[in-house]
């Protein structure tokens, strides 16, 4: 406990931000970097959403805990999240792997990441732990969550969202009464229920959880000696509190942060190459439905000091423009037609390029000529000059990586693949 009990609650909460996982579906965009580290919307991180949601409800608290290839998320974090202040006790803390063991033993499921930190976690001098995922894009007010649930004295309080039935199954999905106490819980069952009134659509947790740090804490001791437990949030401690003590859903509609009344509700898992690339590609929209531009939740980032993007034109020959895109600084398009794409920092491309409705991540360059359409070029690559993609899919899987619908993710050792052969 701590001993100031009329503090804001935020002030009495740490935000334990879960970073560890691969998310493998994305390919090879997650050879290098977990999943949280991959870049988003042309400036960000996705782990910047988690952590900047956070901060904007009021939290200086915070612990990432990191696992797979967390070089480049510890980067990240060390240089665009060192502002907080230690005098006031306000920080986030990098958690690396395996600190409580002694043994060579990673985390096992997701509560074994908070388990293995429990005497850090005591140390922090907090009253509630609030669980999240690293790996989410959404604007969500964590403050209307926590004060919900203390109102309502539950042992948890999981947010959660409806989602089509048919997707359901990559969820831990729930049953609610009116008071919205969670009466059943299954983790990614294989053929998940619809709700009572809609059965094209499920109730889904987002795997963020409030619990007061106390409880978890006895829970999280007991759990560790259950051999029968994964240590998992959702296959494990979320429904055994159901069953035995009193859990709560938080629905995110009553908390997500959007540009009007109007404008839907936006939470995305960009878990694979598709996702990413159209996530990053809806941001061209006349309106995207994700506001990145809304100075009062700002998402913060580590970036660079670069100087403006430049563009190169002439109506001779060069056509340098960029039409319904989103260009970071640093970014050079010289004789360049960009359209509906993203450009992250440091991009430069060259005379007589196409880029259509593709994501290129920080420092790629494009060669004379080329033409990338639908594509997804990690960050660095560098494209040939006359280098095509996209016009043939059967082509252009014999060296990339093509998805069911057609994106084509490209990273340089396939380009060197392709120059090769
Ligand atoms: P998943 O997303 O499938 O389901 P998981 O793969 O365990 O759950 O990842 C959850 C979060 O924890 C991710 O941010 C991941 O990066 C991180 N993570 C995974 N293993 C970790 C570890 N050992 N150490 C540290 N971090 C780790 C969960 C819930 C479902 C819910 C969905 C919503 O279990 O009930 O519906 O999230 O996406
Ligand atoms: P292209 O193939 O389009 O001719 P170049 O690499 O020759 O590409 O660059 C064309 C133009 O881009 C240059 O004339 C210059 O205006 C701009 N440019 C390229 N590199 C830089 C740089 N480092 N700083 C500022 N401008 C640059």
């Amino acid at each position: 406990m701590t001993d100031r009990p009329n503090a804001r609650l935020s002030s009495r909460t740490v935000a334990f931000v879960l970073a560890g996982g691969r998310g493998s579906r994305l390919k090879q965009l997650t050879d290098t970097r977990a999943k949280p580290a991959v870049y988003f919307g042309g400036k960000s991180r996705i782990v910047d959403f988690a952590l900047s949601n956070a901060l904007n409800s009021g939290i200086r608290k915070m612990a990432i805990a990191t696992q797979y290839k967390a070089h480049s998320l510890i980067r990240h974090c060390q240089r665009g999240w060192s502002f907080f202040r230690a005098e006031r006790n306000e920080f986030l803390d990098i958690l690396p792997a395996s600190q409580r063991v002694s043994e060579d033993k990673w985390y096992v499921g997701t509560a074994d990441a908070v388990t293995q930190n429990i005497d850090i976690v005591d140390s922090y001098n907090i009253d509630y732990i609030l669980v999240l995922a690293g790996d989410h894009i959404y604007k969500m007010d964590y403050e209307v969550m926590l004060a919900e649930h203390v109102a309502t004295n539950a042992d948890v309080t999981v947010g959660c969202l409806t989602v089509p039935r048919s997707e359901a199954s990559a969820f831990g999905v729930m049953a609610v009464d009116d008071d919205l106490r969670i009466t059943s819980f299954l983790e990614k069952p294989a053929d998940p229920p619809g709700m009572p009134g809609d059965d094209n659509r499920t109730l889904a947790s987002m795997g963020i959880y409030v619990f007061k740090w106390s409880y978890l804490r006895e829970l999280l001791m007991a759990d560790e000696s259950d051999l029968d437990s994964r240590h998992d949030f959702g296959g494990d401690i979320i429904p055994w509190i159901v069953r035995h003590g009193h859990a709560q859903a938080h629905r995110f509609s009553d908390s997500c942060v959007r540009h009007s009344v109007e404008a839907p509700v936006y939470w995305r898992d960009v878990g694979t190459v598709d996702a990413f690339w159209k996530a990053n590609i809806d941001l061209t929209d006349f309106t995207p439905e994700l506001d990145l531009w809304d100075r009062n939740w700002p998402i913060w980032t580590y970036s660079e000091s670069v100087p403006p993007a430049k563009f190169v034109h002439d109506e001779a020959d060069r056509r340098g423009v960029a039409i319904s895109s989103l260009v970071a600084g640093g970014c050079i398009v010289s004789g360049t037609e960009i359209r509906n794409s993203l450009l992250f920092t440091q991009v430069h491309t060259n005379s007589f390029a196409q880029l259509d409705r593709s994501v290129l991540l920080p420092y790629v360059r494009v060669g004379r000529h080329a033409n990338l359409t639908r594509c997804v070029v990690d960050a660095g690559v560098v494209i040939p000059e006359g280098l095509v993609v996209g016009r043939d899919r059967e082509a252009d899987a014999r060296f990339f990586e093509v998805s069911d619908t057609g994106v084509t993710l490209i990273t340089q050792p396939m380009v060197d693949a392709w120059s090769a052969g």
